[in-house]
C-alpha cells in the first residue's frame, strides 16, 4: 500500500530533475522575499542562477538555529503576513523559540506527508488513530491531525497526558492506531499491564513513534508488549513539523519525502558533503514550502543515508534512525532542553553558584530531570530560610525558563566534579 504511488516510487532520474526544478525555484523565492537569505547569498558571492545542477547546492551557506532564532517571530517568512495561515513552534522553551509559519498550501502539503506516514503504519479510512501527541504550538498533534484527516481515518484528538483516560478511550473507541513519543508508548503499555487488561482485547494494530529518539531494542519492546506494529515518524518544527521521513513496514530506516525534503550529510567540523552510508549530520532544504522556505538547515541529528533499493517499492532515499545529536540538545517529555537555558535559569539567582549538574533519567518509562545545585550560605536570607523553601525556589526559576517541572537537589559546597577541560554537565542515565 502507497499512499502516493506516483511520487514515491518514482524513478529516481525523474525524481532528481523534480528536485532540481523545484531547488532553483525555492532558492529564487528565498532570495527574492527574504533579506536573510539575500544577505547570506551576497556574503557566499552566490546567485539563485548559479545553481545548475542538484550539487550545485553545496554552494549555497547553510542556515541554523541560531540565524532562525535571530529572525524571531517573522523574519524568515517568505509571504506577506496575511498569507500565513499558521504558525508553530520548536517545543520546549520560554525563552525564544524558533517560529514556524505556514501558507494553505503549505498545510496541505505537510497534510500530504503525514498522510504517507500515516500510510505506512498501515492506516485507511476504517482507522481510528488516537493521537496523543501535544496540541498546540508543538507541531506533534497537528500534524498528524492533518494527515489523519487527508486520508479520512477518524482522528480520536486527545492530545499528550492523562493516561487513565487516554486507555480508556482506547477501550471503548476501539482505536487501531496510537500516535505518541515512544516512550509515552511504553508508558501506555506499563499502565495498561498494570491495570490487567489484556492487549488482545485491544483493538490496536499500529502505532507511530516519533520526536526523540529510540532504539530497535525500544521498539521490540513496545511491539511485544502492545501487541502492535511500532513504526518511526522523523521530523522538525524548522522543517515542517513530522511527515519528513518514515519508517515503512519493512522497518529498515526512514524513507524521506524527497520530493518535499532535500537531504544531505555533512561532517560536521569540515562542513564537507559526505557520501551514502556514511554517518554525519543531517541538513535539509524545504524544496516546496510557500511560507517560510528553508534553505540546507543544520538539523544537528545524526544519521546516514542509504539508496539500496527498498522491498516495499519506494524509491525514496533512507535514513538510519537518529542515533544522536553534534550538540548537547535534550529532549526530556518530548521537550526541546538545553543544559544552557538551566544554566541561565540558575545564574539568575543570587548568590548561587552554579556549580551544577544535570541528570537525566527513565525510571517508569518517562523522563526525569534532576539539577543537582551546591548550595552556599549566600542562598538564605530572611525570606529564604530553609533548604525545602531553597529547593523549591530554584525549581520554579527553571520551571518558568524551560517549562518543565524538574527535580533540584541541593549538594554540599563542592562535591560536585570539577573538571579542567569541558564541564560534563549532563549525566543522561536514560537507556535509549
Ligand atoms: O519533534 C516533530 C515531531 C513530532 C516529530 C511528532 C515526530 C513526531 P521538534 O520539537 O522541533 O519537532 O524537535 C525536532 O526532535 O531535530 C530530533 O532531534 C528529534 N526527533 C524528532 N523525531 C525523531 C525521531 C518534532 N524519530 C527534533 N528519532 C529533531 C530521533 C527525533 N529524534
Amino acid at each position: 500500500m502507497t499512499w502516493n504511488e506516483e511520487a514515491e516510487c518514482m524513478p529516481r532520474d525523474e525524481l532528481e530533475k523534480l528536485q532540481l526544478k523545484r531547488l532553483q525555484e525555492i532558492v529564487k523565492r528565498a532570495y527574492d522575499n527574504v533579506p536573510y537569505y539575500q544577505e547570506k547569498f551576497q556574503e557566499a558571492n552566490i546567485k539563485p542562477e548559479d545553481i545548475k545542477t542538484l550539487k550545485d547546492i553545496e554552494k549555497l551557506p547553510f542556515t541554523t538555529k541560531t540565524d532562525l532564532r535571530e529572525a524571531y517571530p517573522f523574519g524568515m517568512f517568505a509571504v506577506p503576513n496575511e498569507d500565513i495561515v499558521e504558525v508553530h513552534t520548536s517545543s520546549g522553551t520560554t525563552g525564544k523559540p524558533t517560529v514556524s509559519g505556514y501558507t494553505a498550501k503549505d498545510l496541505d502539503i505537510w497534510g500530504e506527508v503525514m498522510a504517507r506516514s500515516l500510510d505506512m503504519a498501515g492506516a485507511t479510512k476504517k482507522d481510528r488513530i488516537q493521537n496523543c501527541y501535544g496540541y498546540g504550538l508543538f507541531t506533534g498533534g497537528l500534524g498528524v491531525h492533518y494527515g489523519a484527516q487527508k486520508i479520512g481515518s477518524t482522528v480520536i484528538p486527545i492530545s499528550a497526558g492523562n493516561t487513565k483516560r487516554q486507555i480508556e478511550i482506547m477501550q471503548d473507541f476501539e482505536t487501531s492506531i496510537i500516535t505518541c513519543t515512544p516512550s509515552y508508548a511504553l508508558y501506555l503499555a506499563e499502565m495498561i499491564e498494570k491495570n490487567d487488561i489484556d492487549t488482545d482485547e485491544l483493538n490496536l494494530k499500529a502505532g507511530v513513534f516519533g520526536a526523540e529518539m529510540w532504539t530497535e531494542e525500544m521498539r521490540e519492546e513496545i511491539e511485544k508488549r502492545l501487541n502492535i506494529l511500532a513504526v518511526n515518524i522523523y521530523g522538525l518544527t524548522e522543517i515542517i513539523g513530522p511527515g519528513v521521513a518514515q519508517e515503512c513496514e519493512e522497518k529498515k530506516g526512514l524513507h524521506i519525502f524527497e520530493d518535499h525534503f532535500y537531504p544531505e550529510i555533512i561532517d560536521s567540523k569540515t562542513l564537507k558533503t559526505l557520501p551514502d552510508g556514511e554517518k554525519g549530520e543531517l541538513v535539509l532544504t524545504t524544496l516546496t514550502r510557500e511560507g517560510m522556505p528553508i534553505i540546507r538547515f543544520r538539523t544537528k541529528d545524526i544519521t546516514a543515508l542509504r539508496r539500496e533499493k527498498c522491498d516495499c517499492g519506494r524509491t525514496l532515499v533512507r535514513m538510519d534512525r537518529i542515533t544522536g545529536r553534534t550538540d548537547d540538545m535534550l529532549k526530556i517529555r518530548g521537550v526541546i532542553v538545553f543544559p544552557s537555558q538551566i544554566e541561565r535559569a540558575l545564574l539568575k539567582i543570587e548568590g548561587l553558584e552554579p556549580h551544577y549538574q544535570i541528570i537525566v533519567t527513565r525510571p517508569h518509562h518517562l523522563d526525569e530531570l534532576e539539577v543537582q545545585v551546591e548550595t552556599s550560605e549566600k542562598l538564605f536570607s530572611d525570606e529564604v530560610k530553609h533548604v525545602e523553601e531553597v529547593k523549591k525556589m530554584i525549581e520554579n526559576r527553571i520551571h518558568s525558563e524551560i517549562g518543565l517541572r524538574v527535580n533540584v537537589s541541593l549538594v554540599e559546597p563542592k562535591s560536585l566534579p570539577r573538571s579542567e577541560g569541558k564541564a560534563v554537565r549532563v549525566i543522561d542515565k536514560r537507556e535509549i
